[in-house]
């Protein structure tokens, strides 16, 4: 039995094993994923980002249990922030989530940022594909609210919550940069310190300046306490609400094709550029078209439309 059978068989050993193939760019990981391919697009990818210590893992473990009720199975990626080898984050979130580590129903991963932001990604996305074709119905991303990796971790995701606590303004300010058109759901958590009120109106406030026209989702804000375990069940709800909209409406649909087409276009572009530096380019010759770019003897443009036209005259 290969790698695949074995996952889908349910054996977690099997799923680690693989995961770590992705993180290393294995090219057996490949073959193991088409495998996969088709045993996937089960599971709901939740996004869920904010600026470091605002609770996230802490929600996570809440929803994680509040979703078992429900029955349902759960796989949890967690994208280290800061540290590549033991790493705070990794090891404060295996404390906060152990009362998970042995229910056999959850599955959960921390992967490393190391490497390309394209590269994360792609890890990440793959890890998700993996866990959906293990069975879990919820995946957890979760990713520090940190700019462009959460842009990227937002596409992969099909409901995307950002979390926030009160009283930190330069937190909630720092959602007005950018993330706010991504957010579908906006999550006061710590709602049991003083300050939850202004926060939240603040981001009502903020989420009124752009208008959302009838029959489009408009992001919600809801207020949670992780410590309190308050909260949870009505933001299961709204993940839910939204998944119903994004049915509803047609739009999972544009979602998923969206993610497919840049996947495909991904990897073509990825195996176009292996076959060129394999078969077409010479010895050495990379490193001399780039000295004569720099030499102005050259422009690129005009070297890569030489290079890629050998590719059809060879
Ligand atoms: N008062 C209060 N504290 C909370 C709540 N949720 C989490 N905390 C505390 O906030 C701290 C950070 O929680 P985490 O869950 O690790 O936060 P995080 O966003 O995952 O942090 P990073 O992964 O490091 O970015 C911990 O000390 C938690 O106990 C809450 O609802 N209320
Ligand atoms: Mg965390």
């Amino acid at each position: 039995m290969n790698l695949a059978e074995h996952i889908l068989n349910g054996d977690r050993k099997a799923v680690a094993k693989l995961i770590t193939l992705v993180e290393n760019n294995s090219p057996e990981s490949i073959k193991q994923l088409s495998v996969l391919h088709s045993h996937c697009g089960k599971a709901h990818v939740i996004g869920v980002t904010g600026a470091p210590g605002c609770g996230k893992s802490s929600l996570i473990g809440k929803l994680t249990a509040e979703y078992r009720k429900l029955g349902k199975r759960v796989g949890i990626i967690a994208i280290d922030p800061t540290s590549p080898f033991t790493g705070g984050a990794f090891l404060g979130d295996r404390i906060r989530m152990q009362e998970h580590f042995t229910d056999k129903d959850i599955f959960i991963r921390s992967m490393g940022s190391r490497g390309s932001l394209g590269g994360i990604a792609k890890s990440t996305a793959d890890t998700a594909k993996i866990l959906d074709a293990f069975g879990k119905d919820i995946i957890f991303i979760e990713t520090v609210g940190a700019g462009q990796a959460d842009v990227e971790i937002a596409k992969i995701a099909l409901t995307l919550l950002v979390v926030t606590m009160p009283g930190s303004g330069d937190d909630v300010q720092a959602i007005k940069a950018g993330i706010l058109e991504t957010g579908d759901i906006f999550v006061i958590n710590k709602a049991d310190i003083p300050g939850t009120e202004q926060a939240e109106l603040y981001l009502e406030q903020m989420l009124n300046l752009t208008s959302y026209p009838a029959g489009k989702w408009k992001p919600r804000v809801m207020k949670t306490s992780a410590s309190l375990n308050t909260g949870i069940a009505e933001l299961v709800d709204a993940i839910q609400s939204h998944m119903e909209y994004l049915k509803k409406s047609g739009e999972i649909g544009a979602k998923l094709r969206e993610k497919a087409r840049v996947e495909f276009m991904a990897l073509v572009k990825q195996n176009v550029t292996k076959y060129i530096l394999e078969h077409v380019i010479k010895k050495g010759e990379l490193e001399e078209t780039i000295e004569r770019i720099i030499k102005r003897q050259i422009d690129p443009y005009s070297a890569a439309d030489e290079l890629v036209e050998r590719i059809f005259s060879e």
